[in-house]
C-alpha cells in the first residue's frame, strides 16, 4: 500500500476550513457557533467538533529531549494534516523515562503542563493533554495504532527514498490483545486505554510521509508509536523553528530558576539585559544582545555517556581544568554546573571546584517539580549564563543551545562543549540559526 505523494493532495475544502476555524476557538466558543445551548449536551461533547485525534509514543529508552525533538517532528505532520482537515494532537504523558530514578516519587501519567506551557504550544498546533482526549473522545480507545518500523530490507540499492508501506511487524508487538479483542499495551500508563487496531507500518521518510494515509482512512484517532522512526521535514527551518519557540518552560520552573539567579548567581533579566516575553510569537531577538548573567554555565553529562562516548566526554579532572581556564578567560568567579553525575563524581567535583554552584532540590521540590522540572531548570539557568559550555552530541546540551538563541545570545557564547582528555580534533557544535 504505497501512499500518494504530498503535493498531489487536493486543497483543503471549505467545510474543513469552516471546521478548523472552530477547532481553533476556545471550546466554548465554538459549541456557542456550532448552535449548541452548552447545557443541552454533555460539555466534552459539545466541545468537540468533529475533529480528528494523532497521537504518538516513543521507544521507551528515549531521553527526555529526544522526546522533545520528536515533538517537533510531529507537529510537522499536523501542520500538513492541517491543510486539510481538523486535526489536534494528543499530548502524550511523560513517564517511566530511563533517566528519571529519584525514588519514591510518582512520575508517570504526567501531562504536558507540568513542563511546558500548554497555551505557547496551542500558538503554533492545536495541541490537548491525553486526559482532554478521554474525555473529548468519548472514552479511552484509540481507533487505529501503527507501530512505525523501519523497513526489513533496508534502502533498497542504497538509493534514498521517502516511502511508506503498511508491512508485517518486524520486532515482536508491544500490544496483545484482551478476551474482547481489544489492544492493550503501555499507553502512557493508562491501563485502561485500548486500541481497537494494531498494524505496522514501514517508513522512510520525514514525518509528512505519513499524512496522505492519515488522511485516506476513517479511524478518528490515530496513534503512530515508535513516533522516532519519523524525520524532521524540514530540519532548522522556519517550522521547525516556530515549534521550537513554542515549546516554552511551563512558568512555575522559570521562576523557580529565576530565583535561583537572583540568589545565588546576581542574574537577573534586567542586569543581564535579557529580552523576555511571555509570547514567544513576540520574541526576536538580535543576536549578541542578551549578555547573561555572571557565571559560566557548564551542562557535564555523565552516566551512560562516560561509556557510551569514551572519546568526547572529558573526565571530571579534564573538566574542571577547562572550567578554571574557561573562568579565567571571561573573568567570572562563579560556576554554575547542571549535571547527571553521581555523588561519587559530585564529591569530586566539589573537592576539586569548591566554589561551583548547583541547583539541589530537597525532597519536596523534587516531588513538586519531578525530575524532568530539575532538568528543565537545569537548562533554564545554564540557558542565562554568561558563557555556555555544554557535552558532546548530548541532546541536553542542544536543547540548552537552542534556548540561549531564542533568548539572544552572541553564539560564540554558546556553541561550546568539553573535549575528551585524549581528544585531538574535538570538534565543537554546529551553530543553528533561529528562521523567523
Ligand atoms: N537535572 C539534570 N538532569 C540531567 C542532566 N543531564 C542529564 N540529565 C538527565 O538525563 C537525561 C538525559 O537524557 P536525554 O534527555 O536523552 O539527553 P542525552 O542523553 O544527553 O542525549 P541523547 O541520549 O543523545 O539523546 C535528562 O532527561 C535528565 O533526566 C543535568 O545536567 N541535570
Ligand atoms: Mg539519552
Amino acid at each position: 500500500m504505497a501512499a500518494p505523494r504530498l503535493p498531489g493532495l487536493p486543497p483543503p475544502p471549505l467545510l474543513v476550513l469552516i471546521a478548523l476555524a472552530a477547532a481553533a476557538q476556545p471550546p466554548h466558543q465554538a459549541a456557542f457557533r456550532a448552535g449548541h445551548g452548552a447545557a443541552s449536551l454533555p460539555a466534552a461533547a459539545a466541545a468537540a467538533p468533529r475533529r480528528r485525534y494523532l497521537l504518538y509514543d516513543v521507544n521507551p529508552p528515549e531521553g527526555f529531549n529526544l522526546r522533545r525533538d520528536v515533538y517537533i517532528r510531529v507537529a510537522s505532520l499536523i501542520k500538513t494534516l492541517l491543510k486539510h482537515e481538523a486535526w489536534v494532537l494528543v499530548l502524550p504523558p511523560w513517564g517511566r523515562l530511563y533517566h528519571w530514578q529519584s525514588p519514591d516519587i510518582h512520575q508517570i501519567r504526567i501531562p504536558w503542563f507540568e513542563f511546558f506551557d500548554v497555551p505557547s504550544l496551542s500558538k503554533n498546533i492545536p495541541v490537548i493533554e491525553y486526559e482532554e482526549f478521554l474525555a473529548e473522545s468519548g472514552g479511552p480507545f484509540i481507533d487505529q495504532v501503527y507501530v512505525l518500523q523501519s523497513y526489513a530490507e533496508g534502502w533498497k540499492d542504497g538509493t534514498w527514498e521517502e516511502k511508506i508501506d503498511e508491512r508485517p511487524c518486524i520486532d515482536q508487538l508491544m500490544y496483545s490483545t484482551d478476551k474482547h479483542k481489544y489492544y492493550r499495551g503501555w499507553f502512557w500508563g493508562y491501563e485502561e486505554t485500548r486500541g481497537m487496531n494494531v498494524a505496522c507500518l514501514s517508513v522512510q521518510g520525514s514525518a509528512s510521509v505519513i499524512a496522505p494515509l492519515l488522511l485516506n482512512i476513517s479511524a478518528r484517532s490515530v496513534m503512530l508509536d515508535r513516533a522516532e522512526n519519523l524525520l524532521h521535514d524540514h530540519y532548522g527551518g522556519k517550522d521547525y523553528w516556530n515549534t521550537r519557540r513554542s515549546m516554552v518552560f511551563a512558568k512555575h520552573l522559570r521562576v523557580v530558576g529565576d530565583m535561583f539567579r537572583t540568589n545565588f548567581l546576581n542574574s537577573t533579566d534586567e542586569k543581564d539585559r535579557t529580552q523576555y516575553s511571555e509570547d514567544w510569537t513576540k520574541m526576536k531577538v538580535k543576536l549578541g544582545t542578551a549578555i547573561g548573567g555572571p557565571y559560566l554555565g557548564a551542562h557535564l553529562r555523565r552516566k551512560d555517556f562516560i561509556w557510551g562516548h569514551r572519546n568526547d566526554v572529558p573526565s571530571i579532572q579534564g573538566a574542571v581544568e577547562t572550567i578554571r581556564s574557561l573562568l579565567k578567560l571571561h573573568k567570572l568567579q562563579r560556576v554554575f554546573i547542571a549535571t547527571d553525575a553521581v555523588a561519587k563524581e559530585t564529591e569530586e567535583l566539589k573537592r576539586l571546584l569548591p566554589e561551583m554552584v548547583r541547583f539541589e532540590p530537597n525532597w519536596e521540590e523534587l516531588e513538586l517539580y519531578k525530575d524532568g522540572g530539575i532538568a528543565i531548570i537545569d537548562q533554564w539557568i545554564c540557558a542565562h549564563a554568561r558563557y555556555f559550555i555544554g557535552t558532546s552530541v548530548s541532546t541536553f546540551s542542544f536543547r540548552i543551545h537552542e534556548e540561549r538563541e531564542i533568548l539572544g545570545f552572541d553564539p560564540k557564547t554558546t556553541y561550546n562543549r568539553f573535549c575528551g582528555d585524549e581528544e585531538s580534533t574535538c570538534e565543537q557544535p554546529t551553530h543553528w540559526k533561529i528562521v523567523y
